[in-house]
């Protein structure tokens, strides 16, 4: 992409409304605009990063065997009616009425049309294990909306529901989804911490959250200095065998790490005292295991082989990718802007022209450009007729992790500059070198 075909409305002043860095961040680069309290517009830029990491978490919930679909944004009440939640939901719920003067309302999360959708096409323990999911936006009527799309009230959240036939399966599917996000999360660059906690509105008392370590975080979290260095890296899952997922799970859960809802001051003075972490942290994702309390109230079973008929056994698991925007962020920024991992940033590197108008500078940047397209990469090419220093503003405010700058007098010697953001050191090397050196960079992500 060309920066001066895109469309990049960075703002120069620091917006009044925004508390946090990572609101503050996302508007200055022009990643999103507000359109109501807790609703936005997703900007070209923030909208590129939404679809990678959405892509991520495609990837990850397909590797652990779990089937995309997608249900709709609106829902009849009834179905919320047979569940109970209809009442119980309460003021976080957007209700609708459509033309017929029947009550609709818009999505919150999505366990009574999944049963709904179980109930209809299955019906047979033989067609389990089954976890479907979906990534769609969800509407929270919420009291405090606040940090930009860290607490939105309209939000695109994954949400997978799982099926079993008995609770150890069920919990095979649990475990199942925690090593799943820790995966998914370790892609983006995060460290997300799974911390038992308290299940709310979905129900079950088998549920944990993963937490991103941040200052700005709306949790306050107790945990053992150990669990952050915890790392799943690149060894190989296979998500059938449950003694291997089980055991996962163990090694990431049995250090001590609660939110405050489940801390317990007395086992947590058992861990050594300087060990003794306390902090706050972005919940990222919640899973949880309810047994039959949709099932039943639904009427949602499965045959059994001894031939006896089964409420079915489920669990529901949510990350919330938008959300998971800000936390990158506060997790990844310096006074500059904001550093992007390489697994989820918007443009692979940027190129920027120090002069613009000069023939050899600007096919020198040309030839960049092509080169890393035609390695399946996407530079931002900075070719405005603007100043160096403007130039480099906008790179380090919008984060890529790379910029290649090329200029007259590099040239000459037949070199560009290599730089990393995140480290800020430059390294020059002939043109074909910086290429080469990113495609090898991004051969992992
Ligand atoms: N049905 C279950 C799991 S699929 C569920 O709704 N879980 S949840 O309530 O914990 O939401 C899942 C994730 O969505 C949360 O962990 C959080 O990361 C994100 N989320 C929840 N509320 C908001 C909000 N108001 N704005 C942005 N993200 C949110």
């Amino acid at each position: 992409m060309r920066l001066s075909r895109y469309f990049l409305p960075v703002l120069k002043e620091n917006p009044a409304e925004a508390q946090i860095v990572s609101h503050r961040l996302m508007l200055r680069a022009g990643m999103i605009k507000q359109q109501a309290a807790g609703i936005y517009s997703w900007l070209p830029l923030g909208f590129k990063v939404l679809k990678r990491i959405e892509q991520i978490v495609h990837e990850e919930q397909i590797r652990a065997g779990h089937i995309p679909l997608l249900m709709p944004t609106l829902q009849p009440a009834d179905l919320w009616r047979e569940s109970g939640r209809y009442d119980d939901y309460g003021q976080e719920m957007l209700r609708i009425k459509d033309r017929h003067d029947r009550d609709m309302l818009y999505g919150p999360t999505n366990e009574e049309m999944i049963t709904d959708i179980f109930r209809a096409h299955v019906s047979s323990y033989k067609e389990l294990p089954l976890t479907l999911y979906h990534i769609q936006w969800k509407f929270r009527d919420e009291v405090r909306p606040r940090f930009g799309v860290m607490r939105g009230r309209e939000f695109y959240m994954k949400d997978g529901y799982s099926f079993d036939l008995t609770r150890e399966d069920a919990l095979h599917a649990y475990n199942r989804h925690m090593v799943s996000y820790l995966r998914t999360y370790e892609r983006m660059g995060l460290t997300a911490i799974p911390m038992r906690a308290a299940s709310g509105p979905i129900g079950g008392d088998n549920t944990h959250e993963f937490l991103v370590l941040a200052q700005t975080g709306e949790s306050e979290v107790f945990y053992d200095a150990k669990v952050p260095e915890l790392k799943l890296g690149d060894r190989e899952v296979d998500y059938d065998d449950r003694d291997a997922v089980a055991a996962i799970c163990d090694e990431f859960t049995t250090l001590y790490a609660r939110t405050d809802e489940t801390h317990d001051e007395a086992v947590f003075n058992e861990i050594p005292e300087e060990r003794r972490c306390v902090g706050r942290g972005i919940e990222v994702g919640q899973i949880f295991y309810f047994g039959t309390k949709y099932s039943e109230a639904m009427g949602a079973t499965v045959s059994t082989p001894d031939g006896t008929r089964v409420p079915v056994e489920m669990g529901s698991h949510g990350i919330g990718v938008s959300r998971l925007l800000g936390a990158l962020i506060e997790a990844n920024h310096d006074d500059k802007g904001i550093i992007w991992p390489e697994g989820v940033t918007p443009f692979h590197c940027g190129i920027v022209n120090l002069k613009q108008g000069d023939a050899a500078t600007d096919s020198a940047c040309n030839a960049l450009y092509k080169a890393l397209t035609e390695n399946g990469l996407e530079p931002l090419y900075d070719d405005r007729e603007e100043r160096a220093g403007a130039k480099f503003a906008t790179m380090d405010l919008i984060g890529l992790p790379w910029r290649i700058t090329v200029g007259p007098r590099g040239l000459g010697n037949g070199v560009v500059e290599l730089t990393s953001r995140r480290t800020g050191e430059s390294e020059e090397m002939a043109p074909e070198a910086a290429v080469a050196r990113i495609v090898e960079i991004y051969a992992n992500h």
